[in-house]
């Protein structure tokens, strides 16, 4: 028996292709356990730094991402589609903030590092061989002034649309520039995703934004140009105003268990039409669990 089937009380009967690993949906146990307990125990044995602060914190900084050339290729296409909102993408009026959504289907180097780029090594890690790319975005946020506009408020990434499983879905984000606390890099609250889904409210009548209320400030996740934190997607995460001169730009991208599915509509998310298969595949007798 592995040292992991021990940990999680698995026999190796009862996992015939001797992965073990919680994200595989063809996993079964006999400790009686859900699959997010199973994956928090899992999380728990592996005394890796990137995992227990992922684990612990909800998020874990991954350092440089890119090879040479990356950073200004993917800051060339973020100038590029800047300008250019692709498919039904329209800003809104006075919009400081900069949207140019799944753009792994509009731009070759974008999907290139989408899908090989170096943090993948890590979202292995995180949620295991099989992994999904559902989403991807630049976000630019123009030099705010006074306008107060530019804040993107505290919220989940599955706050927008659940998935699960919950815990194993992963965004990373990739500073296309140095970003602090002036000019609007991401904020994260660390051990908010152990709360699960939180409900969720419209910012306001004129915005698309959803926002969770929020006590304390979190932690500013400052980043060199090149570099990523990776969070989950409960993980409550926001950004403030950008108080410099210059742009600040991002890429995020969020990946998931190639097994994973939307309980909404009962579909598989590598079924979704921006979604990519990155590493490995989905299992060929996935199924989504029926509701209750
Ligand atoms: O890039 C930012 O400022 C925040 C983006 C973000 O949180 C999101 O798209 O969910």
């Amino acid at each position: 028996m592995l040292a992991t089937q021990m940990l999680l009380g698995v026999t190796s009967k009862e996992t015939k292709t001797d992965n073990c690993h919680p994200t595989n949906f063809q996993f079964r146990t006999t400790t009686g356990l859900s699959r997010t307990e199973l994956y928090m125990n899992y999380m728990h044995s592996v005394a890796d730094s990137l995992h227990h602060s992922f684990f612990q914190d909800g998020y874990a900084f991954l350092g440089p991402v890119f090879r040479e050339g990356e950073l200004t290729a993917m800051r060339d296409e973020e100038a590029r589609f800047r300008p250019v909102p692709r498919r039904k993408l329209v800003d809104e009026p006075n919009a400081l903030t900069i949207f140019r959504s799944q753009v792994c289907g509009w731009s070759s180097t974008v999907r290139n590092f989408a899908l090989t780029g170096l943090h993948l090594d890590a979202v292995e890690k995180l949620i295991g061989p099989d992994i999904a790319l559902y989403f991807n975005q630049f976000v630019t946020k123009l030099p705010d002034g006074d306008a107060g506009r530019g804040e993107f408020p505290w919220h989940q990434d599955l706050g927008y649309r659940a998935i699960e499983p919950m815990l194993q879905t992963v965004t990373v984000w990739v500073a296309l520039d140095d970003v602090d606390e002036v000019n609007g890099c991401v904020w994260v609250m660390p051990g908010s995703h152990k709360h699960g889904l939180l409900s969720h409210r419209t910012r306001s009548a004129d915005s698309w934004h959803l926002e969770v209320p929020v006590n304390g400030s979190g932690i500013p996740a400052k980043l060199r140009a090149g570099e990523a934190i990776a969070f989950t997607g409960l993980t409550l995460h926001r950004s403030l105003h950008n108080r410099s001169l210059a742009a600040r730009r991002g890429f995020f991208i969020a990946y998931v268990p190639a097994d994973s599915y939307y309980p909404s509509s009962r579909t598989f998310v590598v079924d979704g039409a921006d979604s990519w298969m990155v590493r490995g595949a989905q299992s060929l007798n996935a199924t989504v669990p029926e509701v209750g």
